[in-house]
């Protein structure tokens, strides 16, 4: 864990307050005021240290969600929305305490309709459940973040996820057609629209997405769906080295390909999975996973091109998953590999940087330095068609703390230099907040601080998220 100072947490007469008139509004079944029962909305899957928050609203319906909003207004604590609990970056975290509401309970998928190809959804549904019932219908929503069968469809908005297949398809913000949400007043907003196109007014429902639960509280969702693509093929693709690998993802983009996923682990990468007891060439120094997706034929023929490229990149070998439990085999690895990098050492971060596409290679050599350099190892490995690498580090000692940080500066100015992102998929949250002014101007965080106080001008909702600290003022 790297050490940052704490918030100043919410004063214990506010705090029983808020208690005090939550059990009112709500009754004893909804609110959680016991610490242990509170420490489980503490923390998140990200490296933010754990703040036990002061109660915890378990929301059934939009009305409880208003009446947790109208506490936290009277008693004047922080309130921060929780979906699955499964973000990366510290957003669903209580760091100045207040109230926790989650959205799970509002797990109602309440309309699938096949004419318009949408979906309707309350905030707390599973992700992956949403995928079953779509696609039993023969349609498909594509985001997939690897966390699918924990997360929920409330911090995917609130995050803006990704995954996979946002390579072909994008990440959730161009999926959300319209939001319901509550605004820390109360006030119960629509915005955007039920139909595939429209450009009335601002599009405040793209400013909501990945606006990490700063702004509003969503209490549904209308998302787009497109056909379910009739067959899916997954390769994987060995090479020596990872330059090798680099030049196969920048000839597949070059040569017009589109897989639906171009997922790359580079060799410290395979060595932990080796260590795990997982089999793979001993002379692949970095692996691609590709999977293509459409027509039958179409999916054939792109199978046998992207081969071809890697082949001609100079693959050690191309392998193509033979039927459906090979395919769910090779994901379910790469999926376990955020859980097993976890698992590996005490502490680990896990970056979610984005860089050009060109400047990949150039990426993972820098984290490789960096890893020499420092002294931390580095595992890096993610999504290499959209060019965002999760580059993880993994210690053990606390003491090891200030070199973590110092390898984490030296990334995120490599890839500000590279011209490239602080995050792909993971938001910034409390992780990166203070690295923000390295990506974006003073005036245009200034701009976004100044739309949060529109939304909230009190900065109680999810207070102490994505903006850097500012000795005067809250954000
Ligand atoms: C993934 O792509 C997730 O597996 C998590 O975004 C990444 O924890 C990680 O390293
Ligand atoms: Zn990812």
């Amino acid at each position: 864990m790297i050490s940052r100072a704490p918030f100043p947490r919410t004063s214990a007469a506010a705090a029983d307050k808020a208690r005090r008139l939550l059990s009112r509004a709500l009754g004893p079944s909804k609110v959680l005021t016991d610490e242990d029962a509170c420490r489980e909305y503490a923390g998140d899957e990200s490296d933010q240290e754990p703040v036990l928050p002061d109660a915890v609203v378990l929301a059934s319906s939009p009305e409880d969600l208003q009446k947790a909003l109208a506490v936290a207004t009277e008693a004047g604590v922080p309130i921060v929305p929780r979906a699955g609990g499964s973000g990366k970056s510290g957003g669903a975290v209580p760091v100045a305490g207040g109230i926790v509401v989650s959205t799970l309970g509002m797990r109602q998928i309440k309309e699938i309709n096949r004419q318009e190809q949408i979906v309707v959804v309350e905030p707390g549904v599973i992700l992956a459940d949403l995928h079953a019932a779509v696609e039993a219908e023969g349609l498909f929503y594509p985001p997939d973040p690897n966390s699918l069968k924990i997360c929920a469809l409330g911090g995917n908005i609130a995050e803006n996820a990704g995954g996979p297949r946002a390579f072909k398809y994008g990440v959730t913000r161009e999926y959300v057609l319209g939001l319901e949400v509550l605004l820390i007043d109360g006030t119960r907003l629509r915005t955007g629209r039920r139909t595939v196109k429209g450009v009335t007014g601002y599009d405040v429902t793209a400013l909501l997405v990945g606006s990490e639960g700063t702004l509003a509280v969503t209490t549904e969702a209308t998302l787009r769906l497109i056909p379910k693509p009739p067959a899916v093929v997954t390769l994987l693709a060995l090479f020596a080295d990872v330059r090798a690998c680099g030049a196969a993802v920048a000839a597949i983009v070059a040569a017009g390909l589109v897989p639906r996923c171009l997922e790359l682990l580079d060799a410290a990468t395979l060595d932990a999975v080796r260590a795990r007891g997982v089999n793979v060439d001993a002379r692949a120094r970095a692996l691609l996973l590709i999977e293509v997706d459409g027509e039958p034929a179409v999916c054939e023929a792109a199978m046998e091109r992207v081969g071809g490229v890697c082949d001609e990149a100079g693959a050690i070998e191309v392998l193509v998953a033979q039927d459906e439990a090979q395919r769910d085999r090779l994901w379910e690895a790469r999926r376990q590999l955020s859980p097993a990098t976890r698992a590996m050492a005490r502490f680990k971060i896990s970056e979610d940087v984005v860089v050009p596409r060109s400047r990949l290679v150039d990426l993972i050599v820098e984290t490789q330095a960096i890893s020499e350099a420092t002294g931390i190892r580095v595992l890096t490995y993610g999504h290499a068609g959209d060019g965002n690498l999760h580059v993880n580090f993994l210690w053990n000692d606390p003491a090891e703390g200030p070199r973590v940080k110092d390898a984490l500066e030296r990334l995120f100015h490599a890839v500000i230099g590279m011209r490239g992102t602080l995050s792909g998929e993971h938001g910034i949250g409390t992780s990166k907040a203070e690295y923000l002014p390295l990506e974006q101007s003073p005036e245009l965080i200034d701009v976004q601080r100044r739309l949060k106080a529109v939304f909230d001008p009190r900065g109680l909702l999810n207070p102490h998220k994505i903006f850097p600290r500012t000795s005067h003022r809250a954000c």
